[in-house]
């Protein structure tokens, strides 16, 4: 860990240093403009954030420090005997901005085991909560439970200097990472296979380990819990979840306050819990029609139907993305490689051929194509993890890598407390009748 440390601590200095100097001489350059209509529609297009850890381009997608999703599966290093990129790998360049090797790889997945502990009363705060609560619900009150381990809280009460803050958030974050796995396990064995729970394996990885506490230990489901724990860790700074992380914290609410808030954003149906939707909707579909592989026109009339009724299409469109998404893409060729012939994935399949055209022709969505979460689920079913209220749990253990490394970044860069201005419509008009400024008196 003091490797890690020292490395993230170069490297920070290095980077603050830099953006000391080109603050000084470039701070007052324009990098975009405001228009009402963004003050209104949820701020889309306006650059105003600084996240390290990736960088999204709506035509070609997620970039994790420059490398693609295909890229990532290439150089990152892999299971023995695997094929898909190891979690830790990610973990490890989105910290600290480097390709790591199999070494550092191993050292994180040690560190993660030997910082696993959950306390007991972690449990019994979830024994509390009724079985019938949204594992979401459940994953949230967790965290704040595991909260009374924060080192940053700790410390904070006790005096801590600002250049100590970043040690602090990297402590919490290694630790809060390594927990999650098993406090997800321990509420979907809780709530789904009547509290037999798993105890964890410390010879496996991150995810492999993970698999192992949910009941799952084929080497092919412990493949997609690596492919699924990569893709789903970050997408730069502006999406709800890692937003409503690095907001929360920049009033120096420890990690596990701010993860906790990224985690009630990531449960939104508009954001993570779209993965759900997706299968329940293809559920409701199968059962309305009364087959399990309807027709491209049956899927047309459904879509049709699903507008028509004011709703939105699950796993379909995005804020920034402008292509089909390369999350939805991965996932896709995982399904064509191990279950070609399952039936929900080519659902899903035949779904991507007909949505499309017919939101494009709408006329109103900026982007038509699939999401990360229109074809999660299916992969999941497959291996009989049916369960959809729990995937977005999954996804918020993967989400931690990305909006933990970045708040680790924010403390170190010294970043403030976030407060952007807002506005009343009352004091828009009087702006727009030239009685004023727009930020009032
Ligand atoms: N089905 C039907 N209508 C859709 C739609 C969809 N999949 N996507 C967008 N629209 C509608 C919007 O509701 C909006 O309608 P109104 O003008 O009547 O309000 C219009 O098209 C324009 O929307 P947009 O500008 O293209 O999209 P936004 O940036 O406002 O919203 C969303 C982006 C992802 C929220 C949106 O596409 C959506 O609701 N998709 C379905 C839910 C979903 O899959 N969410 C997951 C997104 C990825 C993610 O965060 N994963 O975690």
């Amino acid at each position: 860990m003091d490797l890690l440390k020292n490395s993230f601590k170069a490297k920070a200095d290095k980077i603050g240093a830099e953006i000391k100097e080109m603050l000084k001489e470039h701070g007052n350059k324009k990098i975009g403009e405001v228009t009402l209509s963004q003050a209104y529609q949820g701020m889309r297009g306006i650059t105003g954030l600084v996240t390290e850890t990736s960088l999204l381009d709506a035509k070609e997608g997620i970039r994790f420090r420059g490398y693609t999703i295909p890229e990532l599966q290439v150089k990152l290093p892999k299971a023995p005997g695997g094929a898909e990129p190891l979690p830790e790998g990610l973990f490890h360049l989105m910290l600290l901005d480097e390709l790591p090797t199999e070494q550092d790889v191993n050292h994180i997945t040690s560190v993660w085991q030997r910082r696993s502990h959950v306390p007991k009363h972690v449990f019994d705060t979830i024994e509390a909560i009724p079985i019938k609560t949204h594992p979401m619900t459940q994953f949230v009150i967790a965290i704040m439970a595991l909260q009374t381990e924060s080192s940053f809280a700790k410390r904070y009460a006790a005096g801590m200097s600002k250049k100590d803050y970043w040690e602090a958030s990297l402590e919490d974050t290694m630790d809060l990472i390594a927990r999650l796995p098993r406090v997800a396990a321990y509420i979907y064995r809780r709530k789904y296979k009547n509290g037999d729970h798993i105890q964890p394996n410390g010879l496996l990885d991150w995810s492999g380990n993970f698999a192992h506490m949910m009941g799952y230990d084929s080497e092919e489901f412990k493949e997609l819990m690596r492919l699924y724990m990569t893709i789903h860790a970050d997408h730069e700074g502006g999406n709800v979840s890692a937003h409503a992380t690095h907001l929360v914290g920049s009033a120096l609410s420890d990690p596990y306050l701010a993860f906790a808030a990224g985690m009630n954003g990531l449960a939104g149906p508009l954001h993570g819990l779209a993965n759900q939707e997706v299968i329940k909707w293809i559920y409701e579909m199968q059962e309305k029609l009364g087959t399990d592989l309807p027709s491209k026109e049956q899927i047309a009339q459904y879509v049709q139907d699903t507008i028509t009724g004011g709703k939105v299409v699950p796993g379909y469109g995005h804020a920034v993305l402008r292509k089909t998404d390369p999350r939805f893409t991965a996932q896709m060729e995982f399904g064509k490689k191990h279950m070609p012939d399952d039936k929900l994935c080519q659902t899903i399949w035949n779904i991507y051929e007909v949505v499309p055209p017919i939101l494009q022709s709408l006329g109103k969505i900026k982007n038509p194509w699939p999401n990360v979460d229109a074809h999660s689920g299916a992969l999941l079913v497959q291996f009989g993890m049916v369960e959809y209220e729990f995937y977005t749990v999954l996804f918020g253990v993967s989400r931690s890598l990305g909006v933990l490394a970045s708040l680790c970044w924010d403390r170190a860069l010294s970043f403030p407390l976030e407060r952007p201005k807002s506005v009343t419509t009352d004091s828009v008009k009087s702006w727009l009748e030239g009685k004023g400024e727009i930020w009032g008196d």
